[in-house]
């Protein structure tokens, strides 16, 4: 079963999407998603001009081989360029692989180990009352988790602050607009929001929050302290996560549960963090970390050491990458809960899909393979343009992490 035929599709329905397409000698394709948001092009160049020759004529069978054959014979490793690229080529023989047996992915892992996946979804508001309101939405649709983030009084925009109600998207067109940070105003806002959201809805509903990587280790630490009367689900992203031993410090202080993740490329990012249970669940994507192989081994060191999993699934990651996490989610063992921020019409035109959402739970749908498609037509009519994630700055103009 070789790979006849490969090529990238760059589309912007409603957002910027990149996603690979292989096409074996036997007329099975498969797709990949490689969207790294505010870096499109870069993945794409990647691929076009220093993969796809590679993988013409290979076999489609030999997912782990091409696997590490990207990863190694590329002798720079990890990034997160050339891990979206890995990720892309993964995901989409992983597709040809269910195709090619007539079954859905997850079968190939064991099958189910539930019979849907709890996800959660982002309500947010410019205020607390708001918030609540977007909270009690959420609810109606079904949710039984749900993420909150609201305004921060006294500043005048805040990162993962939608505008609109069950869509929002975090990336502007052309330069990144520049919000204005405060840790003193956050870390005194948030404590009451969740003290409202709990006294509204009580005990029962799971609440999510994301500080999108903005503390110091002791002012998170501080903030988990704060939250434990309302019993978050996760405190998401509470530090930059690089240095992985600033984890220790905030672990000391609280029993918030933390997660992390989402920008991260591969299982030596969260090593530490999984070995030393510095964390309660890894967050990172089929699409930024080496794909359904790579986060199969990164969920495999996390079962071992009673850390689940989170996968990131934000409007970046495309519904090919949304299918392949519910894939993966269905059939681990240490799954905890998925993201999911719906897409706009346009892009579940573009892609259509056997996943469903139900009642707060999600189900990747029986298609085989991974149960999406590309219509390439459609997808041509809605033209990349360029688009960045916003930025931060301190009060007195310090760049700070977004
Ligand atoms: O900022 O996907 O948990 N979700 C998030 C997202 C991320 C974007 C980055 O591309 O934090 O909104
Ligand atoms: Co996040």
């Amino acid at each position: 079963m070789k790979i006849a035929d490969a090529k990238v599709i760059v589309c912007s329905p409603g957002r910027n999407f990149a996603t690979l397409k292989l096409l074996t000698e036997d007329g099975i394709s498969g797709l990949g998603d490689a969207t790294l948001n505010g870096r499109e092009l870069a993945v794409a160049s990647y691929l076009s001009d220093h993969v796809i020759p590679l993988l013409i004529g290979r076999d489609a069978r030999r997912i782990e081989d091409l696997w590490q054959y990207l990863y190694q014979g590329a002798y720079w490793r990890c990034g997160p360029v050339t891990m979206a690229a890995i990720s892309a080529v993964d995901t989409a023989l992983w597709d040809i692989k269910g195709k090619s047996l007539n079954v859905p992915v997850y079968q190939l892992f064991g099958g189910a180990s539930r019979e849907s996946v709890l996800v959660y979804g982002h309500a947010s508001g410019p205020d607390i009352e708001e918030t609540v309101k977007a909270v009690a939405d959420y609810r109606k649709l079904g949710y039984k988790a749900i993420r909150a983030q609201s305004g921060i009084p006294g500043l005048p925009s805040t990162y993962g602050v939608g505008k609109g109600k069950m869509h929002y998207e975090p990336a502007d067109n052309d330069i990144p607009t520049e919000n204005v940070w405060s840790s003193e105003l956050y870390l005194n806002s948030v404590p009451p929001l969740f003290e409202r959201l709990r006294k509204e809805f009580g005990q029962e509903l799971h609440l999510l929050h994301d500080v999108h990587h903005r503390l110091t280790p002791i002012e998170a630490a501080r903030l988990g302290k704060d939250l434990e009367p309302y019993h978050l689900f996760w405190l998401e992203d509470p530090v930059p996560g690089e240095l992985q031993q600033s984890f220790r410090l905030i672990r000391q202080h609280t029993t918030t549960p933390l997660a992390v993740g989402e920008v991260f490329n591969s299982i030596y990012d969260c090593q530490q963090l999984i070995q030393e249970q510095l964390i309660d669940y890894i967050r990172t994507s089929v699409v930024h970390a080496g794909g359904i192989s790579h986060l199969r081994k990164i969920a495999s060191l996390a079962e071992l050491h009673h850390v689940r999993t989170g996968s990131h699934g934000a409007t970046d990651l495309s519904p090919v990458c949304m299918a392949a996490a519910l894939h993966f989610d269905l059939s681990i063992h240490n799954f905890g809960i998925q993201e999911y921020m719906r897409h706009t019409e346009d892009t579940d035109r573009v892609f259509p899909h056997s996943y469903s959402f139900s009642d707060g739970m999600m189900h990747p749908g029986e298609a085989p393979g991974l149960g999406v498609d590309i219509d390439e037509t459609l997808a041509a009519k809605f033209p990349y343009r360029r688009a960045y994630l916003p930025i931060n700055r301190k009060l007195d103009g310090t760049m700070h992490s977004w």
